[in-house]
């Protein structure tokens, strides 16, 4: 840290400081967002519902506030026990927050899944905001109107109307955050973006490749988890990684003709890191048949998720 932020840095008694939880339905836009805001990468986007599987921290700061966005899991109707860890885990991050933002995708607007969603909400008594994503691709018109008919289920403090794909308008949603958190220090260093440990961005980024290389089930069938961290002498970082599937014939696919499709995977991930450690990455990744993983507690653990019974 360099004399000057140091200087700048605020003395402690008049810091704001807490934790905003970003809910929505799969697919809202909630990891977007947290990124464009925390101005990085912290949690990892795709086009796929439940991408996002535990809570995620980004840190933003916006004078001498310091706001603690939450990326949850979305929520939606569970059926997998880790379905259930997921949308366990994101009310219990919506509830311990001192703020919630529901995320809603404008283009789709209220469904079955929304109206669970606020009947639900409804009941925690936070401050709540509404903030409907994905408006490069609705009309005006509409978003007014979808605002207005959720409001009038459940009181929202404030409506925003933003993309997170390219920021249009996610700038005042950090000003008023950071003007709603409660008098405190600041919880993490002032250079700090995200709390999650390297080994498990890495595992994400993995997990990422997965999501955007595999369909149907077999992103759903499968975890990832680093093994092992390697410094090496040259500077270089050896990661292993193991995939987690259900099945002989999953792992198949997972490999793809010829080794293809793993191969794919493991250089989209490896670029990455390559270029998020700012070094070479060797990253080796085994796959490994284990029936019943989402039967697992370790596998939960890892993930940073309470086992539902
Ligand atoms: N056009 C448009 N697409 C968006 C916007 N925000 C997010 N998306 C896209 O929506 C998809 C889902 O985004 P995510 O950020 O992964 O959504 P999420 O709410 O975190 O999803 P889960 O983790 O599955 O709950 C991705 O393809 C994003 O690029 C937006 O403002 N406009
Ligand atoms: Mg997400």
């Amino acid at each position: 840290m360099s004399d000057t932020s140091s200087l700048m840095m605020p003395s402690g008694t008049d810091t704001n400081c807490g934790y905003v939880a970003l809910i929505g339905a799969p697919n809202a836009g909630k990891s977007t967002l947290v990124n464009k805001i925390v101005g990085s990468k912290v949690s990892i986007v795709t086009h796929k519902v439940q991408t996002t599987r535990s809570l995620i921290r980004g840190i933003a700061i916006k004078d001498k506030n310091q706001v603690i966005f939450v990326d949850t899991p979305g929520i939606f109707a569970p059926k997998r026990r880790l379905d259930r860890a997921m949308v366990n885990t994101a009310w219990g991050g919506a509830k311990d927050a001192d703020c919630i933002g529901l995320i809603v995708d404008a283009r789709k607007g209220v469904n079955d899944q929304i109206e669970d969603l606020l009947d639900r909400l409804a009941d925690i008594k936070l401050p709540k905001v509404l903030i409907l994503n994905k408006i490069d691709l609705v009309q005006r018109d509409t978003l007014l109107a979808l605002a207005q008919q959720i409001n009038e289920r459940v009181k929202f403090d404030e409506t925003f109307m933003v993309s997170a794909l390219n920021g249009d308008r996610t700038d005042d949603l950090l000003d008023y955050f950071a003007a709603h958190m409660p008098r405190g220090p600041w919880l993490y260093p002032e250079d700090m973006i995200s709390d999650l440990p390297m080994r498990q961005l890495a595992s994400e980024i993995t997990r990422e490749k997965v999501f955007l290389r595999l369909h149907q089930e077999l992103p759903y069938a499968s975890t990832v988890e680093t093994e092992k961290w390697e410094q090496k002498e040259d500077g270089s970082v050896r990661i292993e990684q193991v995939i987690y599937v259900e099945r002989d014939n999953q792992k198949m696919i997972f490999l793809g003709k010829g080794g293809k499709s793993i191969k794919a995977i493991s250089m989209a991930a490896r670029e990455e890191l390559g270029e998020l450690l700012g070094t070479k990455v060797h990253l080796f990744l085994f796959i490994k048949v284990r029936a019943r993983w989402v039967d697992d507690p370790e596998r939960y653990r890892e993930m940073g998720l309470e086992f539902p019974v």
